[in-house]
Parts: structure tokens; C-alpha cells; sequence
């Protein structure tokens, strides 16, 4: 499907934008940087709006909604938003029992353990969320008129990470009832992974049809998989849910200008999908192979290892170990560098964290982070 005009991909505003050149492929002269979980928890102006609200009802106000995915642009000039969201909101605007738990994260009113317990729940019907996410399209739009020609990700939880929530019943360390039920109950996890699929998929295509440039699929916990068992029990169900977003299209303005018809057919671009996990050094070329045009790679793997790994092709965002925001500067500099060269070796490089923002971390030190990634980068 071809995305309208008015989107920011469609009308140029973000298409030739640092974020946009790098998931494409194309190293732009200046290295694109954003954080994953800028927005929230370590700002001080993100802790004076969230007075006295609970979390999943921030996520549905669109002008919150909105207003927290626009202060970390503001306030460090990163190179995208991302939207803030949660990736359980689309289980809760489907009917499931789940709440957000403060200094804990999302607790389940009951987890989902049985075969029976996979009927029930896979029974809430996902074409509820045609209307249901009205909310979630409503913060993204608004969001996305303020941002100008600064891009907004767009994001969801994979099938994998939002099944450990459902049968763990809130986060877990290893993962083991959700593990378990993967062959225990091999068809039953089929059907729950095909339905979680469904459900994240539509909430990550409501984002980008109403406005933002790209997708982040995030498997946080299927660093918990074996290779084998990621590849047969939950890759066809990530690559089902990067499908929703798959086929949105949009074609480079004026890039046709001038040239020859064969040409042409080079100015149509898909949404660039991005997929990240933690702890997935053995899995990065499997998260690639399954539909992602770009693999974000968390603080373990050093990028020139994961390009190697990933075959030379892939465009990489990463990994910056968010454990040393909290060391001293030339500490935190040095090793900003180090990952901006090994960044060098692959086609194109987002600079990120290997994982999210510590909540406690300075803000400053992001900020001048970013100064850093641009200095760097322009002078090489
Ligand atoms: O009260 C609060 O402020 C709650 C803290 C919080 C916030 C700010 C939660 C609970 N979620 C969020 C927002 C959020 N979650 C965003 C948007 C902000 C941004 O990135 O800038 C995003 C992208 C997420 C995604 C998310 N939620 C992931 C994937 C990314 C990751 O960090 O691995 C996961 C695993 C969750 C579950 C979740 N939600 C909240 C918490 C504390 C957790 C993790 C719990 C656990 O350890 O299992």
C-alpha cells in the first residue's frame, strides 16, 4: 500500500532526513543518533507531567502522549522521537487484563499458562483494535505535526517478548513458563504467537499510517532462545507481524526527475523496519532474515563483529552500553568513539544504547552525547 501524501515519508519532509539515509542504507555525512527510552523516566520534565497519572493512561491521552515523545527532541536534539508508547498498550486496548506496574513494569491479571488459557485469551478478536487504537493514531498525528522534518519511530514488542509477559504473568528473568509452553503445548503456542503477532502488528501499522517515518520491532527478551528454537517457534511469527507495516510504500520526491523509465522504479522505498533484541549476538542474522531492513545490536557485540556477522549488508543501530552514562566523561567519550568506528565498517550506522536509558541517568550526559555523535561523525 502506498502510503498518502500528506505522510512525512510521501511529502519529503523526513525522507532525506540523517535517520531515514541511514536505515536506507546511505551514510549520511553526519551520523544519525537517538536513544531507546529517550522519552520518560530520566527526564525531569517527563517525572512533572506523570504526577499522580498511571502509566497506560498516559499512553491513551494523545496530547501526553504526544507532549512525552516530544521532550527528549526538544531538550538533547537527537535525530528522531520515538513514540511513546508501551508495547502492551495493544493488549490492553484488545481486552486483556494488564496494568503497569510502577518500578516493576506489566503485571497480568491472570498469566496464561494452559491451552485453555490460549483459547480464551486468543478469542478477544484483534479486529477490535480497528477502532480501539483511535487513540494511539490520534498522539502519533499530533506528534508528527510538531516534529517537522525530524523523524518519529514508530515501535511495537515482538510476539516472543509480549508472550513471556502474557504467560509469565510480569517480567521474569529467564523466561521459563513461556519457554516451557513452546513445547509443552507446542500448538497452543503456535496459536498464541500467530495472535500476539496479529495484535502487535496492527498497533505497529496504525503508527506509521498516521504519520511516523519508521517501525522498531522490539524482541527485548528473545536473548532467553536458542537459535534453534527462535528460528522454529517465534521467527515466523515476528516476520507475521513485520508484515502489517511490510508493504507501505512511498516514492523519493523529484528522485524520478530526469531519469531514464528503468530508473524510475528505484525512487519506491518501504518504511525501513528496524529489529532489536537484547542479548541476540547469536541471533542477529535470523532477526534480519525474518523481514527487518535494520538490526539494532545490544552492548554485547562489538558492531564490527555484528556487521561481520550480519554478511557486510545490513545497516546497524547500536550499542552504546548505557552502564557507562555513568562514568566519567573522557570514560564515556572514549568508548563513543570506539563504536562510532566500528560503526564505520558497516553500510550505514544509527548510533544508539545497547539497551534503554537507566532511569537515573543525567540527562546532560545525553545531550552532550549527542553533540558528540555529530562533532565526531562530521569530522571524519
Ligand atoms: O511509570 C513509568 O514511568 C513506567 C516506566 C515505563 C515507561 C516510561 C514503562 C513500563 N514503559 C515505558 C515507555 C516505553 N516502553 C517506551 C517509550 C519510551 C521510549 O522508548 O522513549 C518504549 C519504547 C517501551 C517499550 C518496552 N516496554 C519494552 C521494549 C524496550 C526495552 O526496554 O526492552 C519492554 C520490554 C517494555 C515492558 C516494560 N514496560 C515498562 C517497564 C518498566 C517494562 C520492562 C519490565 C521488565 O523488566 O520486564
Amino acid at each position: 500500500m502506498i502510503l498518502d501524501a500528506q505522510h512525512p515519508l510521501s511529502s519529503g519532509l523526513t525522507a532525506d532526513s540523517r535517520l531515514i539515509q541511514a536505515y536506507q542504507g546511505t551514510r549520511p555525512a553526519v551520523t544519525p543518533v537517538w536513544f531507546m527510552r529517550q522519552a520518560g523516566r530520566s527526564l525531569p520534565e517527563y517525572r512533572e507531567l506523570r504526577v499522580g497519572t498511571r502509566m497506560l493512561d498516559v499512553c491513551l491521552d494523545p496530547a501526553l502522549a504526544s507532549e512525552i515523545s516530544l521532550q527528549p527532541v526538544r531538550r538533547h536534539n537527537v535525530d528522531a522521537g520515538i513514540f511513546f508508547s508501551d508495547i502492551v498498550v495493544p493488549l490492553k486496548l484488545v481486552g486483556v487484563d494488564v496494568s503497569i506496574v510502577a518500578g516493576k513494569g506489566p503485571v497480568l491479571g491472570k498469566a496464561v499458562r494452559t491451552r485453555a488459557d490460549v483459547d480464551e485469551l486468543t478469542a478477544l478478536d484483534p479486529a477490535l483494535l480497528d477502532t480501539a487504537l483511535a487513540p494511539i493514531s490520534a498522539a502519533v498525528s499530533l506528534a508528527v505535526s510538531q516534529l517537522g522534518s525530524t523523524p518519529l519511530i514508530g515501535f511495537a514488542g515482538a510476539p516472543f517478548t509480549l508472550a513471556a509477559y502474557l504467560v509469565e504473568g510480569g517480567p521474569s528473568k529467564d523466561h521459563i513458563h513461556a519457554r516451557a509452553l513452546m513445547h509443552v503445548e507446542p500448538d497452543a503456542w503456535a496459536k498464541l504467537m500467530a495472535w500476539t503477532a496479529e495484535v502487535t502488528g496492527r498497533f505497529l501499522r496504525a503508527q506509521v499510517l498516521a504519520g511516523a517515518s519508521a517501525a522498531q520491532l522490539f524482541d527485548s527478551w528473545a536473548g532467553a532462545l536458542s537459535l534453534a528454537d527462535y528460528a522454529a517457534s517465534v521467527a515466523p511469527a515476528s516476520a507475521a507481524a513485520i508484515a502489517h507495516v511490510r508493504d507501505l510504500t512511498y516514492t523519493v520526491p523529484g528522485a524520478a526527475d530526469g531519469a531514464e523509465p528503468a530508473e524510475s522504479v528505484e525512487t519506491w522505498r518501504n518504511v525501513p523496519i528496524v529489529h532489536f533484541g537484547v542479548g541476540t549476538g547469536e541471533l542477529l542474522k535470523e532477526m534480519h532474515n525474518i523481514g527487518a531492513d535494520v538490526v539494532g545490536v545490544d552492548y554485547r557485540v562489538p558492531l564490527d563483529e555484528a556487521n561481520r556477522r550480519l554478511g557486510g549488508a545490513v545497516p546497524v543501530q547500536g550499542n552504546v552500553d548505557p552502564a557507562l552514562l555513568a562514568a566519567p566523561w573522557p570514560v564515556l567519550e572514549a568508548h563513543v568513539r570506539d563504536v562510532l568506528e566500528r560503526g564505520r565498517t558497516a553500510p550505514s550506522h544509527v548510533l544508539n544504547l545497547g539497551h534503554g536509558v537507566p532511569p537515573d541517568t543525567d540527562p546532560d550526559v545525553l545531550t552532550r552525547l549527542v553533540n558528540l555523535v555529530h562533532d565526531v561523525s562530521a569530522a571524519e
